[in-house]
């Protein structure tokens, strides 16, 4: 390993600037999901003032939101937040399917980190566990994705 140089992103915040796209489908979930994000980005030395919050109406809409942003904005990274729980019809594959595809084409297409913080759940138990309780909070962890990634990328 001695001459192998070796580049990981640093969870560093400071001076940079963040969107964050939540959808208001299972806003008791989602609202979850947003304060672990803020969290995550103030704790890693983000101002608040440098971070922008868009409402969408469900996770199929989020990223037509995030591709405009990355677009129009001056932001660094992306946090996408939703909550898809499965119901009786295939409404939910349909959702999930072109909510991730939708999220991973901005960030390809536009080069910035736009994260997946959608969770995709058979019920409101598996969600809630997600959003704060016993599985953590994926809020969270997306904001920290996304923060080392801005930073990775920054290295190259
Ligand atoms: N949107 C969600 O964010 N979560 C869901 O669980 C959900 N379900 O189950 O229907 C959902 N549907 C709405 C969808 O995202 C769009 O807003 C709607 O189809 C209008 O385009």
């Amino acid at each position: 390993m001695d001459q192998v140089q070796i580049f990981e992103g640093q969870l560093r915040g400071e001076g940079r600037k963040f969107a964050i796209v939540i959808s208001r489908f299972n806003s008791t979930i989602t609202g979850r999901l947003l304060e672990g994000a803020l969290d995550c980005l103030t704790r890693h030395g983000t101002l608040r003032e440098d971070i922008s919050v868009y409402y969408v109406p469900g996770a199929f809409e989020i990223p037509l939101m995030a591709q405009t942003l990355a677009k129009k904005e001056d932001v660094d990274g992306i946090i996408c937040l939703g909550a898809v729980i499965r119901g009786a019809t295939d409404h939910y594959d349909l959702v999930c399917a072109e909510s991730s595809k939708g999220i991973a084409k901005v960030s390809l297409d536009s080069g910035i980190p736009v994260g997946f913080g959608i969770v995709t759940t058979n019920n409101i138990e598996q969600a809630i566990e997600r959003a704060g309780t016993k599985a953590g909070n994926k809020g969270f962890d997306t904001a920290m994705g996304v923060l080392e990634m801005v930073d990775l990328l920054e290295q190259v």
